[in-house]
């Protein structure tokens, strides 16, 4: 055969492919479903990166020999389209962002296809389509009239060069997660969705799926469910009681100060007995211009002021503490207030030490004090009550439910559950997004628009600059803006916030499994069959984010069983990132970014696929390098060459009937289990060992085509036409390993005189010493010689025969 030409092999498998329809997933509901998820690219202006290949050719692989198996595959793709470096692109370049989306998607789809993906292109979906957002906007309606969307006053991260409210999850390090600009906080009108109401459900539904385990932990610590209590505290000689809120109630009885949060109100409301006041506020002042984020830093320095003016009782033993303002406690979580234990809370102990306050040490390790002088103790595990009055000598979960009791009854505190998730800030004052369809009106409120209006488009506009008071482009649409209420009928006003990009992406996978309903955001049958998710890939950065919110959406609609199931995705794992050959991220700036097109162009999309699932473990970051690209184009030439040493036997021979099986296995469990590395150094060891046999059966060579179809799809396809055989790769079932055959019946032992190797003999595993010596014996033949004075066999490995 001639040398192997991918260019035009490749186009012409992708041709093959797409006028067989090869990959369309059936509507025939009868047979077993397998549904495949990858993450819906952003298409943006760059085009493809060579991240983009490494989880797609994963669950290609998976999607593809899944068909083999007889599954009906859902394996699709779209377009998370909407968005803000679009709506930028197209302010600075003046293009409506509707054009640079169609071209940015045309030319994304075009380097998809040139890989050789197995989606079903049937069922492309793209969130700025109108029947595609007429079911965002659906959605929203839906979570509006259940009362967990609504309108609030409040603080929002505003990103100062986006100029645009952001959510929490969207603030890195106090910059904006998409420019890396400062973000500040503006108080804004905006659309909140109470995801809080589902906290409880989606840690509890994490009990029922497969998620990789670091995923779970990070949706967990997301949501944050701490349970404790709160506390009154007296304020001595006032009315008002500082309530707090503590995860370790036990310890009351080593409180030594309090601190309130600057923001807190009594701050303002004591102003005028708070004789240090200036002082206060100037440091509220400093405050104020911190993130959250930076203020909670546990390694920062702890700053501070003490309260002159006001102090606090201690409810368990009457003892008046100090009240401290600092920035280390925050408004936005439990009360804003805390009480300080410094012998038993980091936090708290850097500040006792920094300002000299008291340490008293309740908890005692194992029933032994330890010197909280030189650490907080903070080991729940071993601790037992020491100075705590009526709780003295029991363990931390029994004086805190002790703790609680007496509280309770004394009226001055209760057991408290909180979360750290806040609700979803929705809005966004920006161009390219979904219209919220609610229409403000004064004597009714805020009103839906009616499903039946659905889309409500996006209107044209002249400039999809946002405005410096930070409204959003739609309200200078005054046509569009002014309606009518769909309730009383008089003079209405449209909402002109926007969704976030996060919506459209809330729900995609299950428009995939029924696109073009017109009717319906999806059937119930399909919804049904396909649903959930069999296996769901994507980024490590979008856990806390969008699979946060798909989670919260997807439940909601189970609980107004639109969908018939509680979770989305049975399983979601998540690969590493691909650094550039410097062990670096990739980025313009350093220089060092791949294009995906140029090795597709230079060696192949073979072998794009194959280097991508080489390069290393996939849930590890892994670097570029172009000698990686070369040597599995090497392997895949190799490949080719196996046609020339093929023989017409259709069986496998006896010489590689274990290893066939053995690598069956291997590559089968592999390729489910995310060790697509290894599965190809398997195949790389097989063609080494036909190599250098200098033969191959054409069963075998079937069988090796098969196996590496999901890796390689184009060179195997011409392979298998180049040998004869009769229909595709794709259409073959997935070969079957026999458990018995897989491992070796013979072994190879080492026959020796006098300690010295001689010979080697093969024979079965489980033979008897006796014909293991007469076997060493007879391949020996003349060279044993004179009296033979003991005959020593370790099983399976050496016959050793000392003779005079
Ligand atoms: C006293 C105490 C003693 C505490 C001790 C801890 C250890 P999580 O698990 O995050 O819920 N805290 C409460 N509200 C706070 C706020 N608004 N800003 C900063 N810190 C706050 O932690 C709850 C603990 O964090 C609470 O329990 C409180 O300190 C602090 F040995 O109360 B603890
Ligand atoms: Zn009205």
């Amino acid at each position: 055969s001639a040398v192997y030409n991918h260019k035009t092999v490749e186009k012409k498998w992708q041709q093959i492919w797409q006028d067989e329809k090869a990959f369309a997933a059936t509507n025939d509901y009868s047979k077993p479903k397998y549904y495949a998820l990858v993450e819906f690219p952003y298409p943006s202006g760059q085009g493809l990166h060579v991240g983009h290949p490494r989880p797609y050719t994963a669950l290609d692989i998976v999607a593809r020999k899944r068909r083999m198996q007889g599954y009906n595959v859902l394996y699709p793709m779209g377009w998370d389209a909407f968005g803000l470096p679009t709506e930028n692109y197209a302010i600075k370049n003046k293009i409506h962002p509707k054009i640079v989306t169609k071209n940015n998607i045309d030319h994304f789809k075009e380097q998809l296809q040139s890989i050789g993906y197995s989606f079903d292109w049937d069922r492309e979906i793209n969130t700025t389509d109108p029947d595609y957002y007429k079911w965002t906007q659906w959605i929203f309606l839906k979570l509006f009239k259940a009362g967990l969307a609504y309108k609030q006053e409040m603080p929002i991260n505003w990103c100062t060069s986006c100029k645009v409210g952001l959510a929490n999850e969207e603030v890195v390090n106090g910059v904006c997660e998409r420019c890396g600009s400062p973000v500040v906080r503006k108080v804004k009108s905006e659309w909140m969705l109470k995801i809080t109401d589902y906290a409880d459900k989606l840690i509890e539904g994490l009990d029922h799926v497969d998620y990789i385990e670091r995923v779970k932990t990070q949706q967990k610590n997301w949501i944050g469910r701490s349970t404790g209590a709160e506390v009154d505290f007296a304020i001595a000689g006032k009315e008002d009681k500082l309530r707090i809120y503590t995860t370790r109630c036990d310890t009351l009885f080593g409180v030594t100060y309090m601190v309130v949060s600057p923001e807190h109100p009594y701050l303002d409301k004591y102003k005028d007995e708070i004789k240090n006041w200036d002082e206060i506020e100037s440091y509220r002042e400093q405050a104020s211009r911190k993130s959250d984020f930076e203020r909670a830093e546990l390694a920062k320095d702890k700053t501070g002021v003490e309260i002159d003016g006001l102090k606090a009782v201690n409810p368990v033993n009457g003892k008046e503490v100090p009240i401290w303002v600092s920035d280390y406690v925050l408004m936005s979580y439990g009360t804003g207030a805390i009480m300080a234990v410094p012998a038993h809370d980091e936090r708290d102990w850097e500040f006792a030490k920094k300002f000299n306050l008291p340490i008293i040490q309740v908890v005692a390790k194992n029933g032994e004090e330890v010197d909280v002088n030189e650490a907080a103790f903070t080991d729940v595990a071993t601790g037992v009550l020491i100075n705590s009055d009526f709780i003295n000598g029991l363990e931390v979960k029994e004086a805190k439910e002790k703790m609680i009791e007496f509280l309770t009854e004394k009226g001055i505190g209760n057991a408290k559950v909180n979360y750290k998730l806040r609700d979803w800030v929705f809005s966004r004052q920006r161009y390219w997004g979904e219209p919220i369809p609610i229409v403000h009106c004064d004597k009714c409120g805020y009103v839906p628009v009616d499903e039946s209006e659905l889309p409500l488009l996006l209107p044209e506009v002249e400039s999809y600059m946002p405005t410096d008071n930070g409204e959003s482009p739609l309200a200078a649409m005054t046509d569009w803006v002014n309606t009518t209420c769909p309730c009383c009928g008089g003079p209405a006003k449209r909402e002109t916030d926007t969704m976030p990009q996060w919506a459209g992406s809330s729900w995609y996978f299950l428009r995939y499994t029924d696109p073009h309903n017109t009717e319906t955001l999806a059937s119930q049958e399909a919804l049904k069959y396909w649903l959930p998710v069999d296996w769901y890939n994507g980024g490590m950065e979008h856990t806390t984010l969008h699979l946060l919110y798909s989670r919260f959406w997807h439940r909601f609609l189970y609980d107004q069983k639109v969908v018939p199931c509680p979770e989305p995705y049975q399983k979601r794992t998540s690969h590493g990132m691909i650094l550039g050959e410097n062990g670096e991220k990739m980025s313009k700036s350093r220089g060092n970014v791949v294009n995906p097109d140029d090795i597709v162009r230079d060696y192949g999309a073979d072998t794009l696929r194959t280097y991508e699932m080489f390069i290393g473990a996939f849930d590890a970051a892994a670097s570029w390098s172009e000698d990686g690209v070369k040597g599995c184009r090497r392997f895949l030439d190799r490949v080719w060459k196996l046609q020339d040493i093929m023989t017409d036997e259709e069986g496998f021979s006896k010489e590689f009937e274990t290893k066939m099986h053995q690598t069956i296995k291997k590559v089968s469990f592999d390729y489910e289990n995310l060790k697509y590395n290894t599965a190809i150094a398997q195949l790389m060891t097989m063609l080494n060992d036909f190599s250098k046999a200098g033969k191959i059966t054409k069963g075998e060579l079937k069988t090796y085509l098969i196996l590496l179809n999901p890796v390689a799809p184009h060179i195997t396809e011409e392979m298998w036409e180049a040998i004869g055989e009769n229909g595709r790769v794709y259409q073959q079932t997935w070969p079957e390993y026999d458990e018995a055959k897989t491992v070796e019946s013979m072994v190879e032992i080492a026959v020796q005189i006098n300690g010295k190797t001689k010979a080697t003999i093969n024979i079965a595993k489980d033979a008897d010493k006796d014909s293991v010596i007469a076997a060493a014996k007879e391949a020996l033949g003349s060279r044993l010689s004179g009296n033979i004075i003991k005959e020593i066999y370790v099983p399976g490995r050496i016959v050793n025969i000392v003779a005079k």
